[in-house]
């Protein structure tokens, strides 16, 4: 008989981590229903504490909502350098474990733990303590035998849990779990699987790895797999950034475009500044616009060599808004660039 795959995988994610920094550096937030968001109001929720979760608040609610719900909740703004900085102590207690360290966001990273000699469990909650006493926050763990299940085990029992899913638990833990669950099923492709009536891991397991790749492309076999509990990704220690962006939300709609293509310019200033800071080159460019009904477009374009001028950028910022219709009025345009090089072949034509 085969030995059991090896717990050697966490992945870990603090609980409601803007607002249970504030409420750290605040102790009369303690208890209390905090949010953290832009707070004018057309700011939205960045994040809201379990306490103010309670009322339906979350991340991405309209802030004006948020304050329907909970007249008497904390509404902080947010101090995104504040909470860089606790995030770095964090990830620097992370490192004094094993440099095997793949960081997912701010407050979020998979850790291969397969070097550390000590039982899985054991380094989860001695990883808990320590955070716990350096900046008095907590978060919650999932251990597993890979990414996948690593990661839907640290949603489990949110917050301050710890929960480990072993071989033999799988594929019965799955079978009830709705199919966004999956990494890689997004909201609408787990639309599109409720108008064909599968809602749950149970119901794509009856599927073939034929009709997922027809429905979702190559990632189908990672799907058929990963339903299976099969997910061969390692971490990735060297995860760069994918995209850089910018975004503003107006305080006053509009549709005047000329005002609309001012901010693209100063976008595509900002963006071509940061390519130059971390000395990238993009190709693809996208468009965000959301509208007064709040409707989210985004329009991209992949240009066929790597640019990293403010006027490139902005040419094609503003060939993406001729191309999107804006007859409503907009709320919030963005700019961003992603695909990226780190050095560019000059493309000599015959004529140069
Ligand atoms: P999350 O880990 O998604 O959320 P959280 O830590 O607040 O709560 P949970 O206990 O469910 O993990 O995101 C981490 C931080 O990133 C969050 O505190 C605020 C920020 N954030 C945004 O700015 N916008 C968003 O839409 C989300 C989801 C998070
Ligand atoms: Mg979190």
């Amino acid at each position: 008989m085969e030995s059991p795959k090896k717990l050697n995988i966490i992945h870990l994610d603090m609980d409601a981590f803007y607002a249970s920094v504030e409420e750290r550096d605040n102790p009369r937030l303690k208890g209390r229903p905090v949010i953290v968001g832009g707070l004018n109001n057309r700011g939205i929720v960045t994040t809201a504490n379990y306490e103010a979760r309670k009322y339906g608040i979350h991340s991405a609610m309209p802030i004006y909502m948020a304050r329907q719900r909970c007249p008497m909740g904390y509404f902080i703004p947010t101090r995104i350098e504040r909470y860089k900085e606790v995030s770095g102590e964090i990830f620097k207690i992370l490192y004094s474990f094993t440099d095997l360290i793949e960081p997912l966001s701010i407050d979020e990273a998979y850790i291969d733990i397969s070097d550390i000699r000590k039982e899985p469990l054991r380094i989860a909650m001695e990883i808990k303590k320590k955070v716990m006493e350096v900046t008095g926050l907590t978060m919650s763990i999932g251990i597993s035998y890979n990414k996948f299940l690593a990661k839907l085990a640290s949603d489990w029992n949110k917050p301050n849990g710890i929960k480990v899913i072993t071989e033999d638990m799988v594929p019965d833990i799955l079978l009830p779990l709705t199919v966004e669950f999956v990494h890689g099923i997004g909201p609408k492709s787990s639309e599109k699987l409720n108008n064909i009536g599968i809602y749950t891991i149970g119901d794509l397991l009856m599927l073939s790895e034929e009709f997922l790749v027809d429905f979702f492309g190559k990632s189908g076999i990672d799907i058929h797999n990963r339903i299976r509990g099969i997910d061969n990704r390692r971490i990735n220690t060297e995860r760069k950034r994918k995209s850089i962006g910018t975004e503003c939300t107006f305080r006053n709609d509009t549709k005047d475009k000329d005002l609309l293509k001012k901010y693209l310019h100063r976008f595509a200033t900002d963006l071509a500044s940061s390519l130059e800071k971390r000395q990238l080159y993009c190709k693809t460019v996208t468009l965000k616009i959301k509208d007064e009904n709040f409707k989210l477009r985004t329009k991209g374009k992949t240009l066929n060599n790597y640019i990293n001028f403010a006027d490139e950028i902005f040419k094609v910022g503003v060939h993406l808004l001729d191309e999107m219709d804006v007859s409503d009025n907009i709320r919030l345009i963005g700019l961003t660039v992603s695909n990226f090089t780190v050095t560019v072949i000059k493309q000599l034509s015959l004529f140069d």
